[in-house]
């Protein structure tokens, strides 16, 4: 069997493409973004960048149900915006598997926040599976399309960073591409979930959720690899691979399946060591549901909830040895990130910055208008955020006001990129002309999704494949959400005088506005270079 380093994103691809699948989409995001990526890269496989999780999630909903083996991916956060499809889809299930791949960032290496969206699984009634490596990440994305359509539902493939930015030898399976969509048939009291339908659907998930938690024990994922009986360990994912670095005398009860459980096996474990304890990073998600079964398991009191393990926190934890730290001199210097030399980003927020104004921020590239010498930032919460915010700031400083420390009044601002305003501003500005809002919008549209890797969007006149596309015409846009007095600008990023003579002109106008700041991404053209020539696996 051919071999290859991959990292776990492109394993799970790779697996895609083996298992049949026809169809894939996502939000990118990392760790997760290069999932879609090296899927596009497949013959006879559509992809798309929808416009944001939620969407990517319908759209995958709807080719499952039209018989497709689909794929959807997204960061940790992308599952809250798509939590709502998340949910209802667990009942209305699937006919071709629908798999969504999903990637933390523990230690938030680029993210706003580190949630463990185990709980999701849980939460929804959803099965996860959770590779521990590369060849892992392949096989158990083939498996989770097998469960999708023999358990009639959507299954969550969890990766972490690690896994999926690591590389590891996977092999090379001949792919099934046989399959075909069978084609939607109508199934209302399946498909339609108004309460007298989903009341019936919600037992069939209670059974299968049942039929699945016996299963499970007999899952050739769910693994107890017996060694020293005098300390057993429950482990999953990248935490597995630590375990076995750090501890390679523990016996090891290693999940590949994190929901449901499998209780039996975990009892069976209980039984053959003297002491259990659970490794897991975040959340005591493992711990809990142990802890429930009614068994006694020591777990975040030896570790932290915050940020990642690695081999020596579980040394220390159980009294090994741990690695000696490198000196100060041989260790990397720390690199802060920074707004690149020459990004259009720079004259905008330089400008915010001397103008003294409230910026409520966005997440992209451009919240790095927080750092110094910008300091040009007073919010960045989620992506769409900075629309909702500067609403609420406005609605509550309507009559008291809001000073600066020189006692000067304060105006507020909103700054959003050209993905994330498609991805969840548009809304908010709706929100705003409905509710009579005066704000000002500051769109910077730097032609790509810069921030996580140069995505296009619907802005930017192309599609994930290269293809030409429909591009989002701001005045337009702007009219039609409710902005008048043709208070849509556009301007040019790199004139800085135009930029702050429309930021005035704008503001003093007391009406909704939208201003678009455009300046190419400058190094968009380097990375569309190098990834012209891309092959598959
Ligand atoms: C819900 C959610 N999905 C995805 C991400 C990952 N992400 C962070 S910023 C961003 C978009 C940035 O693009 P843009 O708004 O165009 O700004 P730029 O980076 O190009 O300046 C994405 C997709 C996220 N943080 N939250």
């Amino acid at each position: 069997m051919e071999k290859r380093l991959l990292s776990g994103n492109e394993a799970i691809a790779r697996g895609a493409f083996e298992a049949g699948v026809t169809v894939g989409t996502g939000y990118p995001g990392t760790p997760s973004t290069e999932i879609l990526e090296n899927l596009t890269t497949y013959e006879g496989v559509y992809t798309e960048w929808s416009v944001n999780e939620k969407v990517a999630l319908e759209v995958g909903i709807g080719a499952a149900l039209a018989g497709a083996r689909t794929l959807v991916t997204m960061k940790h956060v992308g599952l809250n915006v798509a939590a709502d499809p998340l949910f209802t889809s667990s009942y209305i299930g699937v006919k071709g598997g629908l798999v969504i791949a999903n990637a933390d960032d523990p230690n938030m290496h680029s993210s706003q926040n580190e949630q463990d969206n185990r709980h999701y699984a849980y939460a929804a009634k959803v099965p996860m599976l959770e590779p521990a490596d590369s060849e892992e990440a392949r096989q158990f994305t083939k498996l989770a399309f097998e469960m999708s359509e023999a358990y009639d539902t959507p299954v969550i493939l969890r990766s972490t960073t690690r896994i999926s930015h690591a590389k590891g030898v996977v092999l090379l399976e001949n792919p099934d591409r046989s399959r075909k969509a069978s084609g939607f048939e109508r199934n209302i009291k399946k498909y339609v979930m108004i309460p007298g339908h989903a009341r019936l659907r919600h037992i069939e998930v209670e059974k299968r959720m049942e039929r699945l938690g016996k299963d499970v024990n007999a899952s050739p994922v769910n693994v107890i690899e017996m060694n020293d009986p005098a300390v057993g360990i429950i482990t999953s994912g990248i935490c597995y691979t630590y375990v076995k670095e750090a501890l390679p005398e523990a016996s090891v009860l290693k999940l590949g399946i994190v929901n449901p459980l499998p209780e039996e096996l975990i009892r069976r474990f209980f039984s053959s060591c003297k002491k259990v304890c659970i490794v897991e990073e975040l959340d005591p998600y493992l711990e809990l549901r142990v802890k429930a079964m009614g068994f006694k398991v020591e777990g975040k009191s030896l570790f932290s909830s915050v940020g990642e393990l690695d081999p020596d926190a579980i040394r220390k934890a159980f009294g090994v040895k741990t690695t000696p730290a490198l000196p100060s001199s041989v260790q990397l210097p720390p690199r802060p990130p920074s707004l690149c030399p020459g990004c259009p980003h720079r004259t905008v927020f330089k400008i915010l910055n001397q103008m003294g104004l409230i910026v409520t921020g966005d997440i992209g590239c451009y919240t790095l208008g927080v750092m110094p010498p910008f300091s040009a930032m007073d919010t960045c919460v989620e992506m769409g955020g900075s629309i909702g915010l500067l609403q609420g700031i406005e609605v509550a400083m309507d009559g008291s006001g809001s000073k600066s420390a020189a006692g000067v009044k304060m105006t507020a601002v909103g700054v959003i990129g050209d993905s994330t305003f498609a991805h969840s501003g548009i809304s908010g500005l709706i929100n705003a002309a409905y509710n009579g809002r005066k704000s000002l919008f500051i769109v910077l549209d730097n032609g790509t999704t810069a921030m996580t890797g140069m995505q296009p969007n619907p802005f930017s006149g192309e599609r994930i494949n290269g293809q030409e596309a429909f591009s989002l015409d701001y005045e337009k846009l702007g009219e039609a959400c409710g902005i008048k007095n043709g208070n849509v600008r556009i301007v040019d990023a790199y004139k800085p005088k135009d930029v702050e003579e429309s930021i005035r002109a704008l503001l003093d106008s007391g009406s909704l506005a939208l201003l678009v700041i455009k300046g190419p991404c400058v190094i968009y053209k380097r990375k569309k270079m190098k990834n012209k020539d891309k092959k598959p696996v």
